[in-house]
């Protein structure tokens, strides 16, 4: 693939070509050196659940059509479906429940950092799960919440207590199909026991498995670290930030905060602002501390405290070769073990931090709530050291940023709407109803390097917002839309239609609204409850005119999240199919079947506008069954093909300044990363 095909964002393709000068591995190579990958991991029929195999099912029908054990290909699918599911649940899960840890801690004042910042947020979820208030204090109340919660986790009674939240006709599926969540370890560890040898083998009932795993996931572990991080750091409201490469700053201190726990990265933020620390900074010639983010942790202190953020998951590597980074700080999820390898070429420490997860050659630094302030300032010092190891030859910090507007919940949409003294969502319902909006689209999710980095996501939310389709986003979809403009009210003026555009101008928001990080897909659910407590577009979320995407998928949470989406009755169409093609039963199930259990279906579009137009279908069609009219201004959809998607979505060029003498000074000493064929 030519490097000018790798991304559609200028500041990577100028990073690309640093990389190309100097000849350093990155993903993108990674990616071609593994190819052509291997068709039966794709499809879903290889085993190694037991050690009589691996065993693989031919997909052709030649060869063997069972394992060892007898597996047929619907059976090894579905398991690995469920295993795959089990551990994107399981990274959400556990990420909330550092986040309760932290809340109790909070509470006992045994935390250096960490205090409540989101009272009200404290006082309605007492309120919502009968925690007395009276005569209590915040700390009182919010250490029985933690303990509430964190039971919530290992509970072995009854079922989760927000599936409450959900409207009665998901509740009812769910317990039709036995599928309603119980305890959020309880669902996981079972998932993971169904799919030893021998246990669950039946195709269906391994799939409804994995739809109560990810919906314990959803209405447990995620929408449980939402709302305590909301607790714990501070309700988001709407904020103005910046965001891509050209947020690295040349005469200051560059710390990259990437990962996903905020109870790492908002300390950095608060330490960061230290005056003692910004005098050692300024004694070592640098003009500040600044902080940037990458992937979701970038989302979670973007969202409360306006924190720029460097980019998205394909930009981790892109970002260090900038050679303007002191220290690259890492927690768990989506970092790349390649990471550390950029040390060899650029003065960048990359620091773990987490108990969980170590990188080889990376400085661990264990992070612990108890000490969380402490450890932050040592890990700022350590950045601060480093400036002077800073060799200017080798920085090419790229000058292309953009505004954006972040920092949107289910309760600032109230707000926005309705107006301070009378948040209602009634607004966006009534906006819907008359047709001046069409609908709704979450699109969120990863980047992959099997498409041009950006590119679908950019492709499809325009389609979308064309269409007036309000689009709400998390995670690297946010932050690629954030990059292209498209999170600013201006955006609604160049890409919006013209409802869309209407609604946009009234009340000052950008037509695609930012809402967080990938655990708060959450937010997505709620939101969703809102609108049909609010009335009049359906009394249950499979009646919405919504649809939720996931163009650029790459990990096992995004799995998860499809399936909490899709059982919590949201069709979902996501970009590379899900490794189950090796069975054409369990494609029908997902595909078809689903839409009986659960009121809606899985879809597999690569072509992002084909597959807004599938969204915007849907929505159609959820408008036709609710008696809704058409809506107020249609206009002819995009007849663009894959290939002129991608290209006319190239907004950017490879253009800017040259890459040439920095990746020359890289190329002289860096050897480093690279694949040797
Ligand atoms: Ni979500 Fe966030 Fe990005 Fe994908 Fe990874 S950072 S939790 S998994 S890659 S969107
Ligand atoms: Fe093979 Fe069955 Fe073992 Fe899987 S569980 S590796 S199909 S024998």
């Amino acid at each position: 693939m030519a490097v000018r095909e790798r991304s559609v964002d200028a500041a990577s393709l100028q990073m690309l070509k640093v990389a190309e000068e100097a000849d350093i591995a990155t993903v993108w190579d990674r990616f071609e050196s593994q190819q052509p990958q291997c068709g039966f991991g794709r499809l879903g029929i290889c085993c190694r659940n037991c050690f009589m195999g691996p065993c693989r099912i031919d997909p052709f029908g030649e060869g063997a059509q069972v394992g060892i054990c007898g597996a047929t290909a619907d059976t090894i699918v579905a398991r690995n479906l469920l295993k795959n599911t089990a551990v994107g649940a399981a990274a959400h899960s556990d990420h909330g429940r550092e986040i309760v840890h932290a809340l109790r801690m909070a509470a006992g004042g045994k935390s250096d950092a960490y205090k409540i910042r989101g009272p009200v947020k404290l006082h309605k979820l007492a309120e919502e799960y009968g925690i007395a208030r009276h005569d209590r204090s915040d700390d009182e109340i919010a250490k029985d919440l933690a303990e509430l919660l964190l039971a919530e986790f290992g509970r072995q009674e009854g079922v989760l207590l927000n599936t409450a939240r959900a409207p009665e006709q998901q509740q009812r599926n769910w317990a039709a199909l036995g599928t309603v969540p119980r305890g959020v370890d309880r669902e996981v560890v079972t998932a993971m026991h169904r799919t030893h040898v021998g246990v669950d083998n039946e195709a269906e009932h391994l799939l409804l498995g994995a739809a109560r795993t990810a919906l314990a996931d959803g209405w447990g572990g995620s929408m449980i670290a939402t709302d305590v991080s909301d607790m714990l750091f501070g309700e988001p409201k709407p904020l103005r930030s910046r965001v891509n490469l050209g947020v690295l700053k040349e005469d200051e201190v560059n710390i990259l905060v990437h990962g996903h726990e905020p109870t790492l990265s908002d300390v950095i933020v608060a330490a960061s602002q230290d005056p003692e620390l910004l005098a050692e900074a300024a004694a070592k010639g640098a003009k500040g501390i600044n902080l940037a983010g990458i992937c979701c942790t970038a989302n979670e202190i973007l969202m409360r405290h306006g924190v720029p953020i460097a980019g998205n998951f394909l930009q981790q590597e892109l970002a260090l070769m900038t050679g303007a980074v002191e220290v690259m700080l890492v927690d768990v999820q989506c970092v790349f073990p390649a990471v550390t390898e950029f040390q060899k070429c650029f003065h960048t420490k990359v620091v773990s931090t987490s108990p969980k997860a170590r990188f080889p050659g990376a400085t661990h630094i264990e992070f612990h709530e108890e000490h969380a302030m402490e450890t932050a300032k040592k890990i700022i010092r350590m950045a601060i050291e480093n400036f002077a190891n800073r060799d200017p030859a080798r920085v090419t910090i790229p000058a292309t940023q953009e505004k954006l507007v972040a920092g949107f919940t289910t309760d600032v949409v109230h707000e926005i709407l309705g107006g301070k003294y009378r948040p209602s969502y009634r607004p966006l319902n009534d906006g819907i109803q008359t047709g001046r909006l069409r609908g709704v689209a979450g699109v969120v999710g990863c980047n992959n390097p099997k498409f041009p980095h950006d590119g679908s996501h950019l492709a499809m939310v325009k389609e979308l917002i064309r269409n007036d389709v309000l689009v709400v986003q998390t995670g690297c979809s946010a932050i690629a839309c954030g990059k292209a403009g498209l999170l600013t009210p201006e955006a609604a003026e160049a890409h919006a239609g013209k409802g869309l555009g209407e609604i946009c101008r009234a009340v000052g928001m950008p037509p695609v609204l930012h809402v967080g990080s990938c655990v708060d897909n959450s937010r997505i659910l709620t939101a969703c409850v809102e609108m049909v407590n609010e009335g009049g577009i359906g009394d249950s979320l499979d009646k919405l005119p919504v649809a939720g995407a996931a163009p650029e998928w790459m990990s096992e949470k995004a799995i998860s999240i499809g399936m909490y989406f899709v059982a919590s009755g949201i069709f979902v169409v996501i970009g590379q199919a899900l490794p189950v093609e090796g069975s054409a039963a369990v494609v029908e199930m997902l595909t078809q079947t689903f839409e009986k259990h659960f009121g809606a279906t899985w879809a597999f579009e690569p072509d992002p506008v084909k597959a807004a137009h599938r969204m915007i279908d849907h929505i159609d069609r959820k408008r036709a069954d609710l008696g809704l009219p058409p809506p107020m201004y249609e206009v002819p959809y995009a007849p663009k093909t894959n290939g002129a998607a991608r290209a006319a979505n190239r907004t950017v060029s490879t253009g800017g300044q040259p890459a040439g003498e920095a990746g020359a000074a890289v190329a002289a000493s860096c050897r480093g990363p690279r694949i040797e064929d």
